[in-house]
């Protein structure tokens, strides 16, 4: 793990035009977790690059846009709010602007599905009250095999399920409370959703994660912050220790709004028994949520992003320091039925073209996408959305699995030549975020015209943020040199890869 000492280093070793100021007192003066990156805050001085022969341009200004937010589609009567302001329940970080290993290595997952699945599978509702009884849980034909090869099928490279959502039902046997499988009819009683769901994805090479609510409707210590924490933390321990290693932990914040988790312990209890596990939205949290369940990405969808203010970050205009590492999870459901599973969702699922605008921009803005896939009261997933999630994968491999021709890693530019002139339709590029996010604003182009009468470049495609990747498809054009440049980044821009594509 870098300190600040070492991420000033970092920076002049790159011979960077770039200042970096290392911890804040204020930072400092904090008592956080020694794992805690939150020491590390730092500010930044941007810097106008650009590769020889190229002229910076102006950046296009776009307005700032601020994320609609969706209701769940039932609330339960008199529930708590759906959005509280995260800060309620986190309070540790202060952030760094250098990404740790679990959130790149994070990042390259890139698409997951999401399994929202319980009781509320079988009562119908998107938020239980907890006083469900657990008799109704009986998923006599579950096969997390079919839900996991699914996944793959999809090119999902991890899978999040809901061990524990707001109504407190547990999906494995804790030893906290009798609200789990333990008490269902469902193999007697002795069924383990969550084990079934951690070999199954790894039995198809996918990576699996868990979402536990802090919110629980049915915990009687609930009200009594201190008796919960101990009960949440022996929850966390069991899910931490017990399934092996797991890409992604999910803090939600719905119905937190005002209690007071103990976080610096949920925080030293899941980084010691889930080093590689990046946590979501609240405590310390590794990633952020995308400020929507659309799955649709700001267009400017930064990964260091304002440390003050990260949870309501969706896209701004301008970074203001002290920026944070913070990489976004954008999430939606591929049916309009919900978040679980409702009599009908196989009817209402949404069509390809939309999926694949989702995917455009989600994993092609530089966030990673979790797409739920409900399983139903059997225990399986919808044909249909299978099918669904299975042609989305189809479609984007068919658009992104073969480029014409490819350039990278380097600083500065990449440049993508082709034997002969062929036609180009789309490209992927992708940042380099090892040490940082640089790259302020970007420019695509292609160089066109013939060389007995002058070659000019032709502007394809641009933006501000870059990030982890950006996809995107431009007019058809034939031509055989192709640049990735940045006009303005935080020291030399860092450039992972540019990948040309044909017309499909
Ligand atoms: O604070 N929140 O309510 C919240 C923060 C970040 C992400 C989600 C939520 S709400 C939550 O959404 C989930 C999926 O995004 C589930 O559907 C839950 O039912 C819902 O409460």
């Amino acid at each position: 793990m870098e300190s600040p000492e070492s991420a000033e280093r970092l920076d002049l070793r790159a011979g960077a035009r770039v200042r970096i100021l290392s911890a804040t007192p204020e930072a400092k003066a904090k008592s956080l977790p020694p794992e805690s990156l939150a020491e590390r805050t730092a500010t930044f001085v941007e810097t106008d690059l650009a590769p020889v022969g190229a002229r910076p341009g102006p950046a296009r200004r776009r307005r700032e846009r601020r994320p609609r937010r969706r209701r769940p589609p039932e609330r339960p009567a008199g529930g708590a709010r759906a959005r509280p302001a995260p800060a309620a329940g986190r309070g540790c970080r202060m952030g760094s602007f250098l990404p740790t290993p679990r959130q790149l290595a994070w990042q390259d997952l890139e698409f997951g599905m999401f399994c929202h699945f319980g009781v509320n599978t079988f009562t119908g509702r998107e938020w239980g009250d907890g006083s469900e009884d657990p008799a109704i849980f009986r998923p006599e034909r579950l096969d997390c095999g079919q839900w996991a090869r699914a996944a793959r099928r999809a090119g999902m490279r991890y899978a999040m399920l809901t061990a524990k959502h707001h109504d407190g039902f547990c999906l494995w046997p804790t030893a906290t409370t009798e609200h789990c499988v333990r008490s269902s009819p469902w193999r007697g009683g002795r069924g383990d959703v969550v084990r079934d769901f951690v070999g199954a994805c790894r039995a198809e090479g996918v990576r699996p994660g868990l979402y536990c609510s802090p919110w629980d409707r049915n915990a009687a210590c609930y009200p009594d912050p201190q008796a919960y924490s101990a009960f949440y933390l022996a929850q966390l321990r069991e899910l931490c220790s017990g399934y092996g290693p797991l890409a992604e932990i999910w803090f939600d914040g719905a119905g937190s709004e005002g209690y007071r988790y103990d976080w610096p312990s949920i925080m030293k209890v899941v980084r010691e028994l889930q080093p590689e596990a990046v946590v979501f939205n609240m405590g310390d949290p590794d990633i952020r949520w995308g400020c929507n369940e659309s799955g649709y990405g700001s267009p400017d969808l930064w990964t260091v992003v304002d440390a003050s203010r990260w949870e309501t970050v969706w896209g701004e205009a301008d970074l203001t320091p002290p920026g944070v590492y913070m990489p976004a999870e954008m999430d939606t459901t591929i049916s309009r039925a919900g978040w679980f599973w409702h009599e009908g969702a196989g009817d209402r699922i949404k069509g390809l073209d939309e999926l694949l605008g989702i995917y455009y921009r989600s994993v092609g803005h530089g966030a990673n996408l979790l797409l739920n896939l409900a399983p139903n009261r059997d225990g399986l997933l919808e044909e249909a959305e299978v099918e669904r999630a299975a042609a989305l994968g189809e479609a984007v491999r068919r658009r992104f699995g073969a480029p014409l021709g490819s350039a990278g890693p380097g600083v500065g530019a990449l440049e993508v030549h082709l034997p002969e002139p062929v036609l180009a339709a789309r490209f992927e590029a992708m940042e380099d975020l090892s040490q940082g996010e640089t790259v302020l604003e970007w420019v695509l182009e292609a160089q066109v015209g013939h060389h007995r009468h002058g070659r000019a470049w032709h502007r394809l495609a641009e933006g501000r943020a870059l990030g982890h990747k950006r996809l995107g498809d431009f007019a058809p054009i034939a031509a055989r040199r192709f640049r990735l440049w940045a006009p303005r980044s935080r020291g030399p821009a860092r450039l992972r890869g540019l990948r040309i594509f044909g017309v499909e």
